[in-house]
């Protein structure tokens, strides 16, 4: 919640509201479904929470009918002595892990199930996981741990030390991207929404189980949009328009509520008329690169320039790589000096 994503002039205004909706959802799911805990790893916030922003996810916590929440502060919504998490009334089914520096936990009896849980008291935990402030109790049969990090400056820990800390289950936030770090026993749920155009993929929660026979773990997709990287080719026979063409086709199959990515690559007409606003077809284009090369007739130019400038910038781009930023760079130098007309 809280954060405001580049979504493409026409979802820029309606993502942070899309975002509340997510949740709205999981809520909803969690009462269809009978769901007995739902785990927030931190970072339910991109920034600090707002008390109002509290009392409304409170709300929708108090609409949960047989669900208990947990959740711990993450990096983004850390712990400060003035924070609205610090003193906020919640719904008696929300426990809030973390005003204190310790571990803490909460008990569910009915359930044979204690949560254990950290919350951050500052951006960054450089030191890296420590066992024994990470210990269970031991005070019920089934025990989960809430932890958030995991990269270099938000406490880095080796994946066998975090398992040797025994828990039944690490329920692990601050990722983005869901992934399971060892079968069964530690997960990252990732972002329930993409929140950046980095965060391409599938993005939703994580249903865990515990039965008789064992548990099972299973990534469910629910976010509302994602980010997708799309690569279209050009060859230089290609108008602006059959490349428009080519986007929409492209975007109609995979989806218009999605977000993309979009980079041009192959060879292209050396007067093309291409205008990015042009191609934003649906106004989801989040990210255009244009990698084309001008398919000029480069022989025929040299020999009519060689004593010029345009000569001289053609001889050296014949010698740079064509992925390298000298060649790119030497592509639009020519361009320019051809749009001028004057050494043609
Ligand atoms: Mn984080």
């Amino acid at each position: 919640m809280g954060a405001k994503p580049e979504a493409g002039k026409a979802y820029s205004d309606k993502r942070p509201g899309e975002l509340w909706k997510s949740l709205e959802r999981i809520i909803r799911i969690c009462n269809r479904e009978e769901i007995d805990l739902l785990l927030i790893a931190g970072d339910l916030f991109h920034r600090q929470p707002l008390k109002k922003e509290l009392r409304e996810v409170n709300a929708m916590f108090a609409d949960l009918q047989k669900t208990q929440v947990v959740l711990i502060a993450g990096n983004h919504d850390h712990m400060t002595y003035r924070s609205c998490y610090a003193d906020f009334p919640w719904e008696k089914q929300v426990h809030f892990l973390g005003r204190g520096q310790e571990m803490e936990w909460v008990e569910f009896p009915q359930l044979q199930t204690a949560v254990y849980g950290k919350s951050y008291h500052s951006r960054e935990i450089r030191e890296p996981l420590d066992a024994a402030d990470w210990r269970r109790r031991h005070l019920q049969p089934k025990e989960i741990l809430l932890l958030h990090g995991g990269d270099e400056t938000h406490l880095p820990f080796r994946k066998e030390d975090l398992l040797r800390l025994g828990y039944d289950y690490v329920a692990l936030g601050h990722i983005h991207k869901p992934g399971i770090l060892a079968a069964g026993r530690a997960a990252y749920a990732g972002a329930l929404e993409p929140t950046d155009r980095s965060d391409t993929g599938d993005h939703g929660y994580l249903l865990g189980e515990w039965k008789e026979t064992g548990g099972t773990l299973r990534f469910v997709k629910s976010a509302g949009r994602k980010y997708i990287p799309l690569s279209v080719e050009t060859t230089e026979r290609d108008t602006a328009y059959e490349i428009r063409q080519r986007i929409e086709a492209a975007v109609r199959k995979m989806g218009t509520e999605h977000l993309y990515k979009i980079r041009l690559q192959g060879r292209r007409s050396p007067d093309l008329l291409l205008e990015q606003e042009e191609m934003d077809i649906f106004g989801n284009l989040v990210e255009w690169v244009d990698d084309t090369r001008p398919a000029y007739d480069l022989e025929r130019l040299k020999q009519r320039n060689k004593d010029n400038l345009l000569g001289q910038m053609i001889g050296e781009m014949e010698e740079a790589p064509e992925e390298s930023r000298h060649y790119r760079a030497l592509c639009r130098g020519i361009q320019a000096l051809l749009e001028t007309g004057r050494s043609l």
